[in-house]
């Protein structure tokens, strides 16, 4: 899903629109490239986002010592505890989630990495200890800086829901509201949104609809949060370079143990049709990742400028004449260690602009070939498709790179062997 930044603005309540417009027009403008980028850019898949996540934690300075507090609230049993687990960053935090009302009896909370998040018994009067767990309910949200406000898409709002809904938003927190359990609706999603919305006095794009259970549809919680707190989109926005190249490294570790198993195919293995698509694809995911998408043909004829297929097959030949190598080992570790390395030249491309010397993507390769031959020899026979596609995983895995730093140090070690 694509968010923009007015599209994200219109799907937050009125009042929080107003505060977090504020906070939005105070932002420097790379700050507001930085969230721009993340809204275009990123996946909402849950892994990617707990990866995003975990990589601008460490950029979080907290200015007063203490983290934004994000407190799920809303009536009982709606999946609140589930939500809440979806933020945590520990496993060891996670709360009870039960069918049962009232699982969760005390606010609890945890590390988020970016925000503190606090899980809360339900904000309704409902069970033998209900007046008390309300209490304690409001109590956490008073505590709270952002409120998450969690409804259950099967049981709709009504007078229960209504009341929870008005006493929340009269502590003038900012807020979501979120409609859980999506993937349990049979009917339009769109018209239950839309009803829930109606009956809290909002329009139908200020209601977000997720489901917790699958983690689907987080990113417009996580930016809305986000935008509340300017430290917080600066922190996003620090990580995104790295976020992007661990994106890139790994669709290349998967291209590149791919071509190795095309390579075993008894057919010469460079401008070999199903290894120069492999290549593009991968070239296309990574124009993906720094939000410059292009064709698949944008893709073969960049993949093309990089010159890879041609020191493939120089180094076949070359490594071929001093024998010792079986030809199937051969043709997989050449086959994977261009894709790699066209990998490294496409993230570079993309994220500077630039491009890595012929002599230093040779260089590149011919060390990962080396590489790729040792990780493998162990194998003896020719292995199968399968087990060398984990092998060749496994050795790229163990390679300590990173797309950028790999082809900044080729590049230099170029500059300085002439
Ligand atoms: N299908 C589905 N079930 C959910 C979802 N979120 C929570 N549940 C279930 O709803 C029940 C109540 O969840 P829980 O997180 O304990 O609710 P809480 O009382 O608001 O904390 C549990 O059985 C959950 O497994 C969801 O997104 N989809
Ligand atoms: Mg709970």
């Amino acid at each position: 899903m694509q968010l923009s930044i007015n599209e994200l603005l219109e799907s937050l309540p009125p009042t929080t629109q107003r505060q977090l417009a504020a906070t939005w027009a105070a932002l420097s403008p790379d700050e507001r490239e930085a969230l721009l980028s993340i809204l275009r850019g990123v996946p909402s898949e849950r892994q990617l986002l707990r990866l995003l996540v975990g990589m601008a934690a460490a950029h979080v300075k907290t200015a007063f010592g203490r983290k934004q507090r994000v407190a799920i609230v809303g009536p009982t049993n709606v999946g609140k505890s589930t939500l809440y687990n979806q933020f945590i960053q520990e496993p060891q935090a996670a709360a009870a989630v039960s069918p049962l009302p009232g699982t969760t009896r005390l606010p609890q909370e945890a590390e988020a990495g970016l925000f503190i998040v606090v899980d809360t018994p339900g904000a309704d009067a409902a069970g033998a200890y209900g007046a008390l767990e309300c209490q304690r309910g409001l109590d956490a949200a008073r505590a709270a800086d952002f409120l998450i406000i969690v409804f259950d898409a099967g049981q709709g709002i009504r007078r229960n829901e209504l009341e929870v809904f008005t006493g929340l938003v009269g502590l003038g927190k900012p807020y979501v509201v979120v409609l859980n359990k999506s993937d349990l609706v049979k009917r339009d999603l769109a018209a239950v949104t839309q009803e829930a919305a109606a009956s809290l006095g909002l329009k139908p794009e200020q209601v977000i609809p997720i489901s917790a259970k699958d983690g689907t549809n987080l990113l417009p919680i996580l930016m809305a949060i986000a935008i509340s707190e300017p430290e917080l989109v600066a922190a996003l926005g620090s990580a995104m370079p790295a976020y992007r190249r661990e994106l890139a490294r790994r669709s290349t570790i998967t291209a590149a143990s791919l071509a190795a198993v095309i390579a075993l195919a008894p057919l010469p293995i460079v401008d070999f049709v199903p290894l120069v698509t492999t290549q593009a694809i991968m070239v296309v995911g990574i124009s993906r990742i720094y939000g410059r998408p292009i064709s698949l043909s944008m893709a073969k004829e960049l993949a093309a400028t990089f010159g890879l297929g041609f020191a493939g097959r120089t180094l076949f030949q070359e490594l071929s004449k001093l024998g010792g190598v079986p030809g199937w080992l051969l043709s997989a570790a050449i086959a994977s260690s261009t894709t790699i390395v066209m990998g490294h030249a496409a993230a570079l491309w993309f994220e500077h602009g630039e491009r890595i010397k012929p002599e230093a993507l040779k260089q590149m390769t011919e060390r990962f070939t080396a590489t790729i031959i040792s990780s493998l020899w162990g194998l003896g026979q020719r292995p199968n498709g399968v087990l060398l596609k984990a092998r060749v995983e496994q050795a790229l895995e163990a390679l300590p790179f990173t797309a950028g730093d790999e082809a900044d140090n080729a590049a230099r070690a170029a500059d300085a062997s002439r």
